[in-house]
Order: structure tokens, then sequence, then C-alpha cells
């Protein structure tokens, strides 16, 4: 007899190892992919339920929200407030913390999640995904403030990704590996398609928006350079380019067949600190990538150390193949190694004070 490991199976099997879990986690964990499950369908459906376009309003980041974007933001707020496993919410699309209205019970987690990242994609059928992470509230917080969803990365209890492509796939870490799900829509289940993603140190793969070179910083330039230079280059050898613009298409690809994916900071205005959101989308994604083997980086740093000091900060993302993503890095020592030594003596000391 066949048997398929559903999600609900999996995961309980899996908590069950732990001697101190509960069962609020498994109940949690549910409760998210069954919103995914409802976002899923409304992506799917589209043009014919009228969900495609723009909503005419902007988000805290100042960019325009699909209708996509709105509608999957208040599944998951409305699908996950009365569960009683939550302390909190904080999302890509909300200016502030969404606190549990008091009328529920609150839980002892926070749930941070971007309801729908490349959602730029949606009118051109190209696919997107739901982005989430889950931290723990802090001890004896009972109405967590911004300050309390501000973890680093290494705290994250649970990171994953829903894709809605030409088959909807769930990925998830726990912290023990990265495993994938494919929704079987006769039955309504995810079931465990992928075991234990792993991403090849090698690649010949690179992801980066070229149409922004002119604002990167050297090492990005030097790198890219190299790359596309090929086999007539220092790197003897042929890559290729893919960019879908939706980061969990992105992640996916790498998980699959490896790569690199790079979004840098850039010296445009608002890409300074870099383009992609910390807590949304570079936290939970660089937990999946190192879970699976590869390396997250800001290119000086590793992704998952960086303390965020506000809900909406951005951060540089260089994400993938472990022996890129360290070359990407050693560029970047090797080019603040250079402008330190050309700094004068005088400017260094004000530098360091
Ligand atoms: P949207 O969710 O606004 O479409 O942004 C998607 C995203 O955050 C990420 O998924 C992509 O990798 C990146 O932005 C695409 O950025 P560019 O528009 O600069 O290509």
């Amino acid at each position: 007899m066949r048997t398929k490991t559903t999600f609900t199976r999996f995961i309980i099997e899996d908590l069950r190892k732990l001697p101190e879990a509960t069962g609020e986690f498994t109940l949690l964990l549910n409760a998210i992919v069954t919103a995914c499950k409802e976002i899923a369908d409304d992506v799917n459906r589209g043009q014919l339920i009228n969900v495609l376009g723009s909503a005419k309003t902007e988000n805290i980041q100042g960019e325009t929200q699909k209708k996509l974007d709105v509608i999957s933001n208040d599944v998951i707020l409305r699908s996950l407030e009365w569960s009683g496993h939550l302390g909190g919410m904080a999302s890509e699309e909300m200016e502030e913390a969404y606190p549990i209205p008091s009328r529920y019970p609150k839980g002892k987690y926070l749930l941070v999640f971007d309801p729908l990242d490349g959602s730029s994609n949606t009118e051109v059928n190209v696919s997107i995904g739901t982005i989430f992470s889950i931290l723990r509230c802090p001890e004896g917080i009972e109405e967590p403030t911004e300050e309390d969803f501000l973890q680093p990365g290494s705290r994250q209890v649970c990171a994953g990704y829903v894709l809605y492509g030409p088959a909807t796939n769930l990925v998830l870490t726990t912290g023990q590996g990265v495993n994938g799900f494919t929704l079987d829509r006769d039955i309504g289940e995810f079931i465990l398609t992928h075991r234990k993603l792993s991403i090849p140190d090698q690649t010949s793969e690179f992801a980066i928006n070229m149409a922004n070179q002119r604002h990167w910083e050297p090492a990005i330039k030097r790198y890219i350079d190299e790359v596309v230079a090929g086999e007539d280059g220092p790197r003897g050898r042929n890559f290729n380019t893919r960019w879908v613009a939706s980061m969990v298409a992105e992640v996916h690809r790498i998980l699959m067949r490896g790569g690199i994916f790079l979004y840098p900071m850039d010296s445009r205005e608002n890409v300074q600190e870099g383009r992609l959101r910390l807590l949304y989308e570079a936290n939970p994604m660089g937990f999946i990538i190192e879970q699976a083997g590869g390396i997250a980086s800001t290119g000086r740093q590793r992704l998952m150390e960086v303390k965020p000091n506000r809900l909406h900060q951005r951060v540089p993302v260089i994400i993938g193949a472990k022996e890129e993503v360290e070359r990407v890095e050693l560029y970047h020592s090797l080019m603040d190694q250079e402008r330190s030594d050309s700094t004068p003596p005088h400017r260094q000391e004000a530098k360091q004070a």
C-alpha cells in the first residue's frame, strides 16, 4: 500500500521527538498552512474572482499594494488571531505590530510574515509566495511591542515559505534540516515530496537584478564582472543568470538545483541599507538556506546575526552556494581593507571614535 506523508503527520512525528513539545507549535503551524492554502486558492483563481491589480493603497515602504497583498495579509491575520498560539504578529504590509485582540487568548509565539512576496508578478502569472518566521514571545510579556519582535534571525524557532507556482510548495525548517511539501489539490493536503533538501557548494547560476549594476559597490561589481566574463575571465568557466523578481521563486530554485542570489545594498537613496526586509524576507530565507547547507550573508556579516533595530529594517542579502557566497564575502573584506588603507590616519581615528 502506498502511504503518503502529509504535512500534519510529518510535523506531529517530528515534534514528538522533542520531549518539551506541548503540541501548541504543531497547531500553530497547521493554522499557518491552512491560511496559505486559502491564499493559494485566491492566487490560483486570480482574474476569475477579480483579485488581480492594484489596491490603490500604499504600504509602510511606500510601495503600491496589490489587491492580493491586502487580501493575503488579511487571510493570515484572520486565520491566526483567534488561535491562542500567538502573542502578536508583524507583517511587511502593516506599519506597526498587530496585537492579538483582547477577546482571544494569547500564546507564546510571535509570527512575522510577508503575506505575498513578489506580488508585482501577479498580473503576469509568475510564481510568488508567502514567507513566514516564528519567534518566541519574550518570557513574561503579555502585550508584545515592536521591541519584542526585534530578535536576530538566529533566534527563529521556525521559518518557511509557500510558493504559489505551477505547483504549490511548502518549504520549512525548524532547525533540523529543510523539508519540502507539495499541495495535493485533490485531497487538500501538503504531501512530503522533498526530504532533507541540500544546496551544492558550487554553482554556475547566479541571480541579481543587473539593471542596478551602476549603483553597486566595487565588491559586487567585481564578482559579477568575473562571472559574466565566463570562460574568458578569471573564473575560467561560464555562468548562467536568472532573475524572477520574486525571492521565494529564486530561493526555491536554489534549493532545487543550486545557485546564488544577491540583492546587495547600493547607492540609490532607498537601497543604501539594502532592498529586502530583514525580518520578513532575509531572516526566514537565511535560516532555510543555512539549514540546507548554504550560506546567508550581508557580504560583511552572517545575516542571522544582524540585530534588528526596527520592524521594517532592510538589509543586503547574498545567499546560496557556499563557495560563491564566501567569494563575495572575500571581495567585500578586500574592498573594505583597501578603503581603510586609503583613509588618512586622522580620519580612521575619527571613524573609530
Ligand atoms: P514585491 O513583493 O514588491 O514584488 O518585491 C519583491 C522583492 O521583495 C523580492 O521578492 C525580489 O527579489 C525583489 O523584491 C525584486 O526587486 P526588483 O524589483 O528590484 O527586481
